[in-house]
């Protein structure tokens, strides 16, 4: 049985991942609220001059659960939460996902048309925010959402709120009244996918697949109640969630620092300051913080641990991480919708250097096939398809591009071309899908080119991932302008922002051409163009 909204394991599957002690029937909430049962005084996470224990914070998503109750949002109902890195962040995270009320988390870095979609898309009762996200403007972009969007019934902010509409989160911590009314099998909340078509994608997660995936992390990471794990890439993102991420702190009894930005100098006296011993990067991150490194007076040497994932890590900066920063390095290759494949901390150097890891768990189905879906010999360059005890069986709402990126038994196209080595070691050497990776910031192409194709003056564009020898790849926008059109590249720029999507999606180079390359089936030929412009 499957619906749109969502794509259940076979019934045999799931059977067999509850008997193997895998999707433990527990929710979220059920893991954290375990932790403050032993240690309820054990600090949970630190944020500005803050602190919260396991206590505090059980006692405080418990009132303010009681507080979305009572302002009438019910189990089964979907929000959107976007929030910088603060503790507010967990504290809805869990209030809702309690109560059976389904969080769509979007990134602080999205604007009005993503927010306005997610709301659409998934009929959201509610979008809760901190102003720090869209600075001065978020109030009024939360009253206008919530006259635009049919279903939206409340917006919330973290901070004073301003406009009549507008709900203070403050005034929600009330006397707590109900218990849990989440179910483990159900799903907890929709993570987000870079996507590659020209809307987003939302990723149902339950609470019985996502809590597997981070208890399976915590056991390689060795994550436990010594680990100090500073978030500094944005709260809500799957790597720094649940791989292990704060969520996976929290399960094991550890303290999350919470940190507002990626700066070295921020983060370096973060690190000393809170003896941190864990942080997951992007590369760019890595990078700076290895520039810095080399003239910090910091002292980071509790640091024992750097994961590094998002996008491809360079084997030449991998080599080096280890010894700048004076600690072990990790390669983590994941997907918000599920797989995660990490280095073991007591791997060969080679391995943790020249490969991006192994799966989580031994259940993970891993298939490299030809363009025509049979498996290649091991070694060789292949599709990446997956399936397994928290891989998605489907996105929500999206029937036709579910047909497309799963096959008739369940696996996962992932769109990334890899190889597998004789050890079950994964390197990633490509991708098969029209996305760019901006350093770790995913971009769907043809979600872009929508939006600039709207502008009267193009008649046709194509985005496609140009090198930068820091990011890894940036994007570039080639245009066919219109007859007599003159077009420059900051009109394009500008047409884009005022259409309210986020900055990272604005192309980075914007050039002029007669007429795109065709393929023989008239499809545009981005690989004709990536040989044209792309380094
Ligand atoms: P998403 O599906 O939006 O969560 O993005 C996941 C994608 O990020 C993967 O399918 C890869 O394309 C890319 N990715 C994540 N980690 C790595 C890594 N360590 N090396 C190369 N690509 C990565
Ligand atoms: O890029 C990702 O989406 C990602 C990277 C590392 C991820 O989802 C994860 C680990 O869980």
């Amino acid at each position: 049985m499957s619906n749109i909204d969502f794509t259940p394991w076979p019934e045999n599957m799931s059977q067999r991942y509850k008997q193997l002690g895998y999707w433990q029937d527990k929710t979220l909430f059920d893991h954290l609220n375990k932790v403050a049962v032993d240690t309820p005084d054990a600090e949970a996470v630190r944020c500005g001059d803050n602190t919260y224990s396991y206590r505090n914070l059980i006692d405080r998503i418990y009132q303010l659960s009681a507080g979305f109750c009572k302002l009438g949002l019910n189990s089964g109902d979907n929000v959107i939460l976007q929030m910088d890195n603060r503790v507010e962040f967990y504290l809805c995270f869990f209030a809702l996902t309690l109560k059976g009320i389904k969080p769509v988390l979007a990134l602080p870095a999205h604007r009005y048309l993503e927010v306005s979609y997610f709301c659409t898309h998934v009929n959201a009762r509610a979008y809760i925010f901190s102003d720090n996200v869209t600075g001065k403007t978020a109030q009024a972009t939360a009253t206008k959402l919530l006259k635009e969007c049919t279903n939206l019934d409340f917006a919330i902010t973290t901070d004073q709120a301003t406009h009549n509409e507008i709900t203070s989160l403050v005034d929600l911590f009330i006397e707590p009244c109900s218990k849990q009314e989440a179910s483990a099998d159900n799903v907890a909340f929709f993570q987000l996918s870079g996507g590659t078509t020209g809307t987003p994608k939302l990723i149902p997660r339950t609470h019985n697949d996502y809590a597997y995936s981070i208890l399976g992390s915590n056991k390689i990471c060795q994550f436990d109640a010594q680990t100090r794990y500073l978030c500094t890439l944005p709260a809500a993102h799957n790597f720094p969630l649940s791989s292990p991420g704060s969520l996976g702190t929290f399960f094991s009894g550890g303290l999350v620092i919470l940190s507002s930005n990626g700066s070295p100098e921020h983060n370096f006296s973060l690190i000393e300051k809170h003896k941190v011993t864990t942080c997951a990067l992007v590369p760019p991150l890595a990078l700076l913080w290895m520039q810095h490194a080399e003239e910090s007076t910091k002292d980071i040497s509790s640091l024992n641990l750097i994961q590094v994932g998002g996008a491809k890590f360079s084997e030449n900066a991998a080599n080096k991480i280890s010894d700048i920063l004076d600690c072990r390095l990790q390669q983590v290759f994941g997907m918000a919708e599920g797989l995660v494949n990490y280095t073991r901390l007591d791997d060969p150097i080679d391995v943790i250097t020249k490969t991006q890891g192994r799966p989580i768990s031994e259940h993970d189905e891993i298939m490299i096939v030809n363009d025509e879906g049979i498996p290649v010999p091991i070694g060789e360059e292949g599709h990446l398809m997956t399936r397994g005890p928290y891989t998605i069986r489907g996105y929500y709402r999206a029937p036709e591009h579910n047909q497309r990126s799963f096959n008739q038994d369940g696996f996962y196209a992932t769109g990334d071309l890899v190889r597998q080595t004789r050890e079950g070691n994964i390197i990633v050497t490509g991708r098969d899908k029209d996305q760019i990776n901006r350093g770790g910031e995913k971009i769907a192409a043809e979600e872009v080119e929508n939006l600039i194709l709207k502008h009267q003056g193009v008649h046709d564009v194509a985005l496609i991932a140009v090198s930068d020898e820091f990011l890894g790849e940036k994007s570039c926008a080639i245009i066919v302008a219109n007859p007599n059109e003159t077009l420059k590249p900051v009109t394009i720029k500008k047409f884009l922002h005022a259409q309210g999507i986020a900055d990272y999606k604005i192309p980075d180079h914007i050039k002029f051409c007669q007429q795109l390359p065709k393929t023989p089936v008239g499809k545009i030929n981005k690989k004709a163009l990536r040989d044209l412009y792309g380094s």
